[in-house]
């Protein structure tokens, strides 16, 4: 719950925490980088639930907001919770790939390139493990 991991829980933080609980994101199956439903896993990210209720959607999402949310995005299995990379370290991992410009806030052009990026390699790597 204390996504920014500063010892306390905000209000914004609480809010984010229950959406995520009781409102998660639908994946509907599709596998990462969810290419055809990015714009509503931007939009989910993005928008923030406020205390009156109604979202509240900036410039982009970020870090609190994406750690509130991997673990939808990313099952946490009993093996990735016991593997050797802790989840907070993860988390940074994946601000590092998405944050192009370094500022802390994933814009929907970050996002995109991180898709492409995403679609990329996994091409890539499909290319080569294939060719075997
Ligand atoms: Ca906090
Ligand atoms: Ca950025």
């Amino acid at each position: 719950m204390d996504t920014d991991a500063n010892l306390g829980v905000d209000p914004g933080e609480y809010l984010r925490y229950k959406q995520v609980m009781e409102k998660p994101f639908q994946t509907m199956g599709i596998v990462p980088p969810y290419t055809s439903i990015k714009d509503d896993l931007f939009n989910y990210l993005n928008c923030r639930p406020k205390i009156d209720g109604i979202n509240s959607c900036g410039d982009g999402y970020d870090r609190s907001d994406l750690r509130a949310i991997l673990p939808i995005l990313t099952p946490m299995t009993d093996d990735f919770l016991n593997g050797p990379i802790e989840y907070d370290l993860y988390v940074s991992y994946e601000m590092a790939l998405r944050d192009y410009d370094r500022d802390g806030i994933i814009t929907s052009t970050e996002q995109t390139l991180y898709t492409m990026h995403y679609n990329r390699i996994r091409d890539l790597w499909v290319s080569v493990t294939s060719s075997e």
